[in-house]
């Protein structure tokens, strides 16, 4: 963990050091008399009061940053470990407050799928090698009652697709970022609050050694859908555009791999997907309904209508190690940012499941976003910055329009009761379009490996 900072008093020598012997940030020698905090705690010459740590009760923390960073982050989820390995390989001091612990982070499994244009953000932070496990992602095998064509995903001209799980990946940027580049993330960080007052964002937490302090030069809120760093902002700056879709999904995660491809599966007995999540495992999907819960789906019944949406007896039972139930949602919040406040991933939106997208878009913004605060901070350009919410947005709502593409056609074309015979008739249409119409199939492999 970084943030070793070292004061002589008398004739002051403050050594803006975060790393010892990785990275000299900067040398300042006074022989002023220096200016106090209230708690009499002498403040580095070049920082004002607000920027130093001010709470006595921290100077002897080693864990408090006692230069402010340049650039908080709070939530470490995909996208603030991202953009935070992005920046500390960049030379910027950043810190992370994650309310978890690193267990919990380093288990939690979501996305399996980094897409094409993902893996190309990170080979521009020369990272895909360390970060991106996994065999390549080329192929979906679109099921209707069992019937399987098998969609070709990949484009001439275009990298593939990784899989790589949300687990495999956050647990390797936890590496790069701790072991390997010696960045700083506070895990446990409670009441974690947020405030705009001054010129300089504020932020304060709490940790088992007390509350924290610290000013910033840019905060980034990426702390999911219920974080804090969104309610931060002021009332009436932010629009919420949603849409509900009615119907739920229960995730499954089970003791056996995928087979073959990927599978999402029409039926009319409902959707069911089943997605690859490392070697031994797989996710599957079910649809169900938005007061499902646990009660209602045994194992047993999780397996059974498995086997009539597939329409295949032969599929075995496994262990179930874990089951939620997600509802199938669309959320935009605009613009992703307020003063000096940028917000990213989930923080800033959602797209159902159906889509794959969630976790790519957070990857989405903070590409854009890195690079911004880098040339902000280093180049004194803030035009990408200023362009940060806007540059988003547009693929933001792309991604919306393909989710909703997907979800609709994956459900429509399924049950009948969900739509009616006819939307049924109309989202089969549309799927046998990817396999006869080369436009059709070149816009859908577009979307799937993130380009549009
Ligand atoms: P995350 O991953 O939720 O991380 C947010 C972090 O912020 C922390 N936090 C706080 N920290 C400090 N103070 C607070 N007050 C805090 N409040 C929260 C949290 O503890 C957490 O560590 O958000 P991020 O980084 O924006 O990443 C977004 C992705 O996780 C999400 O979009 C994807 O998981 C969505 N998603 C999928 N995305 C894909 O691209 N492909 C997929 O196949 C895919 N499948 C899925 C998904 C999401 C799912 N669920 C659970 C909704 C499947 C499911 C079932």
């Amino acid at each position: 963990m970084g943030g070793a900072a070292g004061l002589r008093l008398g004739r002051v020598e403050v050594r803006l050091e975060r790393h010892a012997g990785l990275r000299l940030l900067g040398y300042v020698r006074q022989t002023v008399s220096p200016r106090r905090t209230r708690q009499g705690v002498p403040i580095p010459p070049g920082l004002d009061d607000r920027t130093f740590k001010c709470e006595h009760s921290s100077m002897n923390n080693i864990n408090t940053p006692s230069v402010a960073p340049e650039v908080v982050i709070i939530g470490a989820g995909v996208a603030g470990l991202t953009l935070a390995t992005f920046l500390t390989r960049a030379g910027v001091h950043c810190v992370v407050l994650e309310r978890r612990d690193r267990a919990y982070i380093e288990q939690r499994n979501r996305a399996g799928v980094v897409e094409a244009r993902g893996v190309d953000v990170f080979e521009r932070w020369g990272l895909a090698d360390d970060l991106l496990g996994g065999p390549l992602a080329g192929a979906i095998d679109y099921r209707v009652n069992g019937a399987g064509r098998v969609f070709d995903t990949t484009l001439d001209g275009r990298g593939p697709s990784r899989f790589c799980t949300q687990q495999m990946l956050v647990n390797n940027l936890l590496h790069q970022l701790l072991d390997v580049l010696d960045g700083d993330v506070r895990f446990e960080a409670t009441d974690v609050t947020v405030s705009h007052d001054d010129s300089r964002p504020a932020v304060t937490w709490s940790d088992a050694e007390g509350t924290h302090a610290t000013s910033c030069t840019y905060l980034v809120g990426s702390d999911g859908d219920r974080g804090v760093s969104r309610d931060a902002i002021p009332d009436g700056v932010l629009t919420e555009y949603r849409y509900d879709f009615g119907y739920a999904w229960l995730a499954a995660l089970v003791e056996a791999p995928v087979t073959g491809d990927a599978i999402m599966a029409v039926s009319d007995h409902g959707f069911v997907g089943q997605l690859p999540r490392g070697p031994q495992r797989s996710r599957y999907y079910l649809q169900c309904r938005l007061e499902d819960t646990e009660q209602d789906w045994p194992d047993e019944r999780i397996w059974d209508e498995i086997r009539l949406r597939l329409n295949d007896q032969g599929i075995q039972d496994a262990a179930v190690v874990e089951k939620f139930f997600v509802p199938l949602r669309s959320v935009v919040r605009s613009p992703m940012r307020y003063r000096n406040l940028f917000l990213a991933g989930d923080a800033a939106h959602l797209v159902p499941p159906a889509s794959a997208k969630g976790m790519n878009l957070a990857l989405f913004d903070v590409g854009v976003l890195g690079e911004a605060l880098v040339a902000a901070l280093r180049d004194g350009d803030t035009a990408p910055l200023e362009a940060y919410s806007d540059t988003c947005l547009s693929h933001v709502w792309n991604y919306q329009d393909f989710a909703t593409w997907m979800t609709d056609t994956m459900h429509d074309a399924g049950d009948p009761t969900q739509h009616g015979i006819f939307r049924q008739m109309t989202a089969r249409a549309r799927l046998d379009q990817l396999f006869s119409s080369p436009t059709a199939a070149r816009l859908h492999r577009e979307y799937q490996l993130g380009y549009n």
